[in-house]
C-alpha cells in the first residue's frame, strides 16, 4: 500500500543577520512529525570561554594501562594507546595489565610544575580511554586505578596540584569503551565475545554516573574533552543529553565538539551539524586558515604516539613545536600538546627537555601567545602575526620564521603610523628603525636572527590595524537562477566601499556600497576601499553567472511517494567505484537514509542508493559527500560530486541549479577496509550547510 507522502516543508528563508562570513540562514525544517534536533548552538558565552582563549596552550596527557606494554606486543613495537584492539589482545589478557600497573614514581606536583613552567595553562588527562580502564576512583566498575597495586587516585593529586599552581584541571573521557559489556559494537576481531544482553542505554547510564563522579569529586573542571564518538552507537541525541548533563553539574565547564556525532574526520567543528559543543578539535593538524568564527584547538603528539611507546624516539624539535604554537595562535586557535607518561609514572625525558626549552621561550615571548587574536593579515611571507587589543590601540606580534637576508622586514599593506617596535627578547626595548615604502612598513633588523628558536617583534599601533585589504565579497555562490544578493564587507575603520560592474576598477565616483546589491543578470562585480576620496586598497572582482535550473520531474508539489530511497547492496574489493550495474546486488530494498544497513560485513562492500530528493525552491544547490572510502553523487543523471577513490574521510562538493520539486538522486559508495563513513550535505544561498534531511528523500 503506497503511503501518501505529503511533504510540506517549512522553510524559513529569512536572513538572520549578516556576519563577516556572510549571511546565516535557517535551514530546512521538516514537518513537525519528523524528529529533527534543535538547530540552535548552545556554545558557552564569551565570558565562560575567556580563560580558554587567554590560555592558548595546554598539556594533553594520555596515561593508562596501555603504558604497561609500552607499545610492544608479540615482538611488534608500533603500538600506542590502541594496543588492545590493534594487537587484538583478548579482554582477559589485557585486564592482567592491571596487576602490574604501579606507577610509584608518579609525582603530581612534578607533572603540573613541568606544564606550568612550559607556559601551559591547562591540563587535559585521560580519565578513561577507549580501553575502558578508569584512571580515577570510580565506584561504577572495579576496572580502575584503585584496584591496581597503586591503590590510590592520581586524579585527586593532579587536581590538587593544578589548584596549587594555578592551572585548569580537565578530563578526557572516551565514549567508546572496549571493556564495558554494554558498549557496542564489539571489536570486529572479538568473534567469541558475546553481545548477548548488551544494553547501550545501560552503558549510557554508566557514562552519566562516571561523569557525575568526575564532576563532583575533583573540584572545578575546566574542560570535558570527549572522544571516541564516531561509532554507530553514538548519536546527536545522546550527545546533546550528555552536554546538558555535564553543564548542569558544572555550569562553567567547556565541552569539546566530540560530544556530538557530527564531527567529520579529524577536522574541527561538525560540518553543518546542529550541535558541536564549545570548540572544534582538529587533530595532528593545523587548519590552513584556522576555522574563522569558531573556537578551536589543535591537539598533537610530541612524537608519533599518544600513549607511551618506549621505542618511539621521533620527537618533534622544540623549535618546531614553538613555531607550531605561533602558527596556531596566529590563526586564532589553542594548542594541546601531548605527553605519554610511562607505567612508572614518569614523563619521558625527551618530552621534559622540549617542554623546558619551550618554557624558556614562553617566559620571554608568552605575551605574543596568551590572550592574542588571529592575525589581521591574510598572509605573511616571512612568518606569522598575532595581535592583542590594548587600551592604547593594538600590539602586533611579528613572529619571524624566515629572517630577511637584507635585514629589512616588510609588513605589507598597512597604513597605520606605528608608535614603535622592539624585540620582545630585548629587556631594554631598544626601538627598531621603521620606514615606509608606499603602502608597506619596513622594520630594520640586525643581519642575523638573535633567537634561533623564534624571534618576536612587538609593533605598537595607536589604533586598529588599518590594512589595505580590499573588501570581501561575501557570497559562497557565484551562480544563481533568478536573482542574487551580493554582500560586500570590510572590517576597516573609516573606509567607504565603492563598486561597479564590468571590467574597470571602481573610482571615487562609482556607487557607494550601503547594503546587499541584487543582480538579476550575469555580471562581473568590482569593489574597492576609499578614504577621503582616495583608493586605499586594491580592487577585487568576482563574476556572477545566471544559469537555468534543471527542471523537476513534475510541477506538483504534492505527490504520492514512498519515504526513503531504494538501495542495492554489493560485496567486492575495489580501489574505486565499479560500474555496479554490471554486478548482481546481494540485497535490495528501501532505506530511510544513506546508511550501511543491511550488510554482511564491515569491509569490501558497496551501496547504490536511488530515488528522489524534494527541492524546496528553485535555486543553486551545493551538495557534498564526506566519505571513507569513495562516493559519487548524481542529480538528474548529472555527476554533481565526484569523491571516488580509496581514501580516508574526505569531503568533496559540487553545485547544480535545480527547479523546485522532485529530482532524481543517485549515490554510489564503496568501502574497502578500515573505517567507513558516508555523510551527504546540502546548502544553498538560503539554506545553511546541513546533512541532507532524510525527510526529503523518497522513491
Ligand atoms: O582514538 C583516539 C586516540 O587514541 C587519541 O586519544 C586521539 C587524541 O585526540 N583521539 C582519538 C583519535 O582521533
Amino acid at each position: 500500500m503506497k503511503t501518501r507522502l505529503m511533504i510540506s516543508l517549512l522553510f524559513s528563508l529569512t536572513f538572520t543577520g549578516i556576519r563577516q562570513s556572510g549571511a546565516q540562514l535557517n535551514g530546512i525544517l521538516p514537518t513537525s512529525d519528523s524528529p529533527v534536533l534543535k538547530t540552535e548552538h548552545t556554545q558557552q558565552p564569551d565570558t565562560q570561554m575567556a580563560w580558554w582563549r587567554e590560555a592558548r596552550f595546554g598539556m594533553f596527557i594520555h596515561w593508562g594501562l596501555y603504558a604497561v606494554p609500552a607499545g610492544e606486543w608479540n615482538g611488534k613495537t608500533g603500538y600506542g594507546e590502541w594496543i588492545r584492539t590493534s594487537a587484538e589482545i583478548p579482554l582477559d589478557r589485557y585486564d592482567l595489565f592491571k596487576h602490574s600497573f604501579n606507577p610509584v614514581q608518579f609525582e603530581a606536583e612534578t607533572w603540573v610544575r613541568l606544564a606550568r613552567d612550559a607556559g601551559m595553562k591547562y591540563i587535559v588527562i585521560t580519565a578513561k580511554h577507549h580501553d575502558g580502564f578508569c584512571m580515577f576512583g570510580t565506584k561504577q566498575t572495579d576496572f580502575n586505578i584503585l584496584t591496581t597495586p597503586f591503590k590510590h587516585d592520581p586524579m585527586l593529586e593532579l587536581a590538587a596540584a593544578c589548584k596549587k599552581f594555578g592551572l585548569k584541571f580537565c578530563f578526557y573521557y572516551s565514549i567508546m569503551d572496549w571493556h564495558h559489556p554494554d558498549y557496542l559494537p564489539r571489536r570486529d576481531w572479538e568473534k567469541n565475545r558475546t553481545t548477548e544482553g548488551a544494553d547501550f542505554n545501560r552503558y549510557f547510564s554508566y557514562m552519566k554516573a562516571q561523569l557525575n563522579e568526575l564532576l563532583s569529586n575533583y573540584g572545578d573542571i575546566g574542560v570535558l574533552w570527549f572522544d571516541g564518538e564516531w561509532e554507530s552507537a553514538w548519536n546527536e541525541k545522546y550527545g546533546r543529553e550528555i552536554y546538558d548533563y555535564v553543564r548542569a553539574l558544572q555550569p562553567l565547564i567547556l565541552v569539546n565538539n566530540r560530544v556530538g556525532a557530527g564531527r567529520i574526520g579529524n577536522e574541527g567543528p561538525p560540518i553543518g551539524r546542529a550541535f558541536g559543543g564549545d570548540f572544534g578539535t582538529p587533530e595532528q593538524q593545523i587548519p590552513d586558515t584556522g576555522i574563522p568564527g569558531v573556537d578551536w584547538e589543535t591537539c598533537m603528539t610530541m612524537n608519533n604516539h599518544w600513549g607511551y611507546n618506549k621505542t618511539d624516539k621521533n620527537y618533534k624539535p622544540a623549535r618546531e613545536i614553538i613555531r607550531m604554537l605561533a602558527d596556531i595562535a596566529s590563526k586564532g586557535g589553542n594548542y594541546l600538546l601531548n605527553v605519554g607518561p610511562t607505567a612508572h609514572g614518569l614523563i619521558p625525558e625527551e618530552s621534559i627537555e622540549r617542554l623546558e626549552t619551550i618554557g624558556s621561550w614562553m617566559k620571554i615571548n608568552g605575551q605574543a601567545i596568551y590572550g592574542t587574536m588571529a592575525s589581521p593579515f591574510r598572509d605573511l611571507a616571512w612568518g606569522r602575526c598575532t595581535q592583542k587589543k590594548t587600551t592604547n590601540g593594538t600590539i602586533l606580534f611579528l613572529h619571524v620564521f624566515n629572517w630577511p637576508y637584507d635585514g629589512k622586514l616588510e609588513i605589507p599593506g598597512i597604513l597605520n603610523t606605528p608608535e614603535k617596535a622592539h624585540f620582545l627578547s630585548d629587556h631594554d626595548t631598544t626601538r627598531l628603525k621603521i620606514m615606509r615604502t608606499h603602502e608597506n612598513l619596513v622594520i630594520v633588523l640586525p643581519k642575523t636572527d638573535p633567537d634561533s628558536l623564534l624571534s618576536v617583534i612587538a609593533l605598537y599601533l595607536r589604533e586598529k590595524p588599518d590594512l589595505t585589504d580590499p573588501p570581501e565579497i561575501i557570497n559562497e555562490f557565484d551562480t544563481f537562477t533568478d536573482s542574487l544578493s551580493i554582500i560586500l564587507y570590510s572590517g576597516r575603520d573609516s573606509v567607504e566601499i565603492r563598486y561597479n560592474f564590468g571590467d574597470s576598477e571602481p573610482v571615487f565616483s562609482s556607487p557607494l556600497y550601503t547594503g546587499p546589491i541584487t543582480v538579476t543578470t550575469s555580471a562581473t562585480m568590482n569593489a574597492r576601499c576609499f578614504r577621503n576620496g582616495n583608493p586605499v586598497s586594491s580592487a577585487i572582482s568576482k563574476e556572477f553567472k545566471k544559469i537555468s535550473p534543471v527542471p523537476s520531474i513534475n510541477h506538483h508539489y504534492d505527490t504520492t511517494m514512498e519515504k526513503g530511497l531504494l538501495f542495492r547492496y554489493y560485496e567486492g574489493s575495489w580501489d574505486s567505484l565499479p560500474d555496479f550495474s554490471q554486478d548482481k546486488p546481494i540485497k535490495t530494498g528501501t532505506i530511510r537514509d544513506f546508511l550501511f544497513i543491511p550488510r554482511n560485513q564491515d569491509e569490501n562492500f558497496g551501496f547504490v542508493y536511488e530515488g528522489y530528493v524534494w527541492i524546496p525552491e528553485t535555486n543553486v544547490y551545493s551538495f557534498s559527500t564526506i566519505s571513507d572510502d569513495g562516493s559519487c553523487l548524481w542529480i538528474e543523471n548529472q555527476l554533481v560530486v565526484n569523491n571516488d577513490g580509496l581514501h580516508g574521510m574526505v569531503e568533496k562538493s559540487g553545485n547544480i541549479a535545480l527547479a523546485k520539486g522532485y529530482h532524481k538522486i543517485r549515490l554510489a559508495y564503496f568501502e574497502r577496509t578500515g573505517s567507513d563513513n558516508l555523510t551527504v550535505t546540502i546548502k544553498s544561498p538560503t539554506l545553511s550547510k546541513q546533512p541532507l534531511p532524510q525527510e526529503i528523500l523518497c522513491h
